[in-house]
């Protein structure tokens, strides 16, 4: 493990990867220094476990308006990080110029464990309820103590509304990703002064599909390297890896029980919690704080972007989650085009290839961010906001709903696999799932799934994660999938080109029935807009395969999240499951396509496809290549079901 520079360096580094801003983006004149008197204390928590904050008071600016010390009472804005507060200036970036602007008290903590705070770091800390019953396990996961980001966040406000002057007795949280995390886990049992909150691309559940398994698939690449950076030290530390390239590290790394025998020796706790919680048990339970969230008691505003690499599920869950007791309409939604963070730096007028038009992310920060928190904690505006606000990439304007998803205006259409590779659009005729006449053709696709040789989930080289030269990750999501159309491993079928513009808002629901030789399979399902071949204002556009939805299914939770079980070689069996809500307009002239494969390396481990009580423990000769078959009969009718917006 090598330690990369002073932590500040790398603080800001990770600043940067996480919340997507560079330093050609502070924009205020002068240093944090010159526009806040800042102090650096320790904040006393309940067990006496002192956390390290930094506090920045605005101070006056002449003719600018904004309050600051002397003036007028402002409101605290609270973030809470693992990540390293120390380059602070770092923290005035784009993501908070608005806020600025409008004037308040800027609160940065280190939490329990990282950095300057005194404590122990636990990775994702349960809340502090009694266990239910049964839990436990050899990973001291457990949290039976006293204390937990609640209770740091309770006592930091505490303190903070009687040691900082000037402050009106009004506090607001946000933060992306891990910050969004400890927002939404301060707001569970809130301080009373805490009045707003918007948690970001939070993490709701990391065995459903955040950042370490997406229904049961283990995200290996990011799982790994996530784990290695946050437990080798209170700092932040790459994993060395010995090549620019990781696909070839991870797929000679073989059997993940080579993990800990060569590299990470069982010092790193997370990944002996993947080891020890293969499958959906109490652990992981315990460690979403879906069942707490009972209650809006904050308002609370959602923030998700639809091409997020890391944490889609977790802020579209939080916010369903809180839905369902939102007696005073405080809970809302915003979802825009972009990657992990990507609205709390730069512009966000395009992702990757894609452009979107407009300047989506400092709309967010201007039009909607800033706005909810002067509403909430100085009284200032309308307090119109959308329900939810989803921008629709394709037509790439903004829309307001009442409802997310919103079914009252969709109807589900199915997109059947057909022969030829062709995709129709709903049932075709004479076809009905209950069983009627063959169609034309052989009644389904085959593919040979060879662990030694699985497909990468992105172009190679796949750099580090988080590489400090630079890494492609924060955009594979919108990479051109033509890179793998032609590998006889991914199986695809299309429309022909659309007479009209198609519109989906909501769930998109993944059907497959497919059978493998093994005994275990992963299923890729992806959602694709395939562009026209002409496409002179953009020829980097023509032809283009832009994944809209996707997600893998791990076929041994086929029955049970809890249980895993053998599939049965060569039956065909039904998979279903979410690939995520989405709001998309398919332009006139595009083709849908819809892409199956069955690995995405090495963003997930690759299934030994021999069934195995748990694959961090298979044994080299336990992975085989099988072939899997994606059947399209009225009696198994493979389809994407989308929820297409009746006419406006
Ligand atoms: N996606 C990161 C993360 C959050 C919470 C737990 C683990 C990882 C992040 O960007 O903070």
């Amino acid at each position: 493990m090598k330690r990369v520079g002073a932590f500040t360096v790398l603080s800001f580094a990770i600043s940067f990867l996480v919340l997507g801003v560079a330093p050609a983006q502070v924009q205020q004149p002068g240093s944090a220094a010159d526009r806040f008197e800042v102090s650096d204390v320790m904040i006393p928590t309940r067990d006496g476990t002192r956390l390290h904050t930094k506090v920045f008071v605005p101070r006056l600016r002449q003719g600018s308006g904004a309050a600051g010390s002397g003036s007028e009472l402002l409101p605290i804005i609270f973030k809470r990080t693992p990540y390293g507060i120390e380059g602070s200036a770092g923290n005035f970036n784009a993501y908070f110029k608005a806020l600025e602007a409008d004037g308040y008290i800027f609160v940065f903590q280190d939490i329990r464990g990282k950095f300057g705070s005194e404590g122990q770091f636990m990775m994702q800390r349960p809340a502090r309820t009694p266990p239910p019953k049964g839990f436990g396990g050899p990973s001291g996961a457990v949290n039976t103590g006293a204390i937990d980001e609640g209770t740091d966040t309770y006592d930091s406000i505490d303190w903070l509304l009687k040691n900082i002057r000037n402050n009106n007795g009004r506090v607001g949280m946000l933060g992306v990703s891990y910050d969004g995390w400890t927002t939404i886990m301060g707001a569970i049992e809130p301080h009373p002064a805490l009045k707003a909150i918007s948690p970001q691309a939070s993490p709701a559940d990391m065995w459903m599909g955040d950042d370490f398994h997406h229904n049961g698939a283990f995200r290996l690449s990011y799982g790994f390297e996530y784990a290695a950076m946050m437990e080798s030290g209170k700092d932040v530390q790459q994993f060395k890896f010995d090549r620019y390239d990781t696909f070839d590290w991870y797929l000679n790394l073989g059997s993940l029980a080579n993990v800990n025998s060569k590299y990470l020796h069982g010092k790193i706790p997370t990944w002996n919690d993947y080891v020890a919680h293969p499958d959906y048990d109490e652990f992981w339970k315990r460690q979403t704080m879906i069942p707490h969230l009972t209650s809006v008691k904050v308002p609370t505003l959602n923030v998700a972007g639809w091409w997020d690499q890391e944490d889609f599920y977790g802020p579209v869950r939080i916010y369903d989650a809180l839905e369902r007791f939102d007696t005073k309409g405080m809970n809302y939604l915003v979802v825009g085009p972009w990657r992990h963070g990507g609205w709390s730096g730069g512009a966000g007028n395009a992702l990757g290839a894609i452009p979107f038009g407009s300047n989506t992310a400092e709309y967010f920060r201007e039009q909607v961010q800033a706005p909810f928190f002067a509403y909430f904690l100085k009284d200032k505006g309308t307090g119109n906001f959308a329900q939810a606000l989803t921008f629709e990439a394709g037509t790439n304007e903004w829309r307001r709903w009442n409802q997310w998803p919103p079914t009252a205006r969709t109807e589900t259409r199915g997109l059947y696999l057909g022969p030829g590779e062709t995709l129709v659009i709903d049932k075709p005729k004479g076809l009905s799932p209950q069983g009627g006449a063959e169609p034309s053709g052989s009644a389904f696709d085959e593919f040979v799934s060879d662990p030694a040789h699985p497909v990468p989930y992105r172009h190679r080289p796949i750099q580090p994660t988080y590489f400090p030269g630079g890494s492609k990750w924060s955009t594979w999501l919108v990479e051109d999938q033509r890179f793998v159309d032609d590998r006889a491993d991914v199986l695809s079928w299309e429309t022909p080109p659309l007479d009209a513009d198609v519109t989906i808002a909501g769930e998109v629901m993944a059907h497959l029935f497919a059978s493998t030789t093994g005994s275990d399979a992963d299923w890729i399902v992806k959602l694709i807009d395939v562009y026209p071949e002409d496409h002179p204002s953009n020829w980097e556009l023509a032809g283009f395969q832009l994944m809209v939805s996707n997600e893998v299914f791990r076929g041994r939770y086929r029955t049970s999240f809890e249980k895993p079980a053998a599939i049965e070689p060569n039956a065909v069996l039904e998979y279903t499951w979410s690939l995520h809500t989405q709001n998309y307009t398919f332009k006139k002239g595009h083709r849908i396509m819809v892409q199956v494969q069955s690995t995405w390396f090495p963003i997930i481990d690759r299934n030994p496809q021999t069934f195995v009580p748990n694959i961090f423990q298979a044994k080299e000769s336990d992975f085989k290549a099988a072939t899997h078959r994606i059947y399209r009969t009225p009696q198994y009718p493979s389809r994407v079901d989308v929820p297409v917006v009746r006419a406006r």
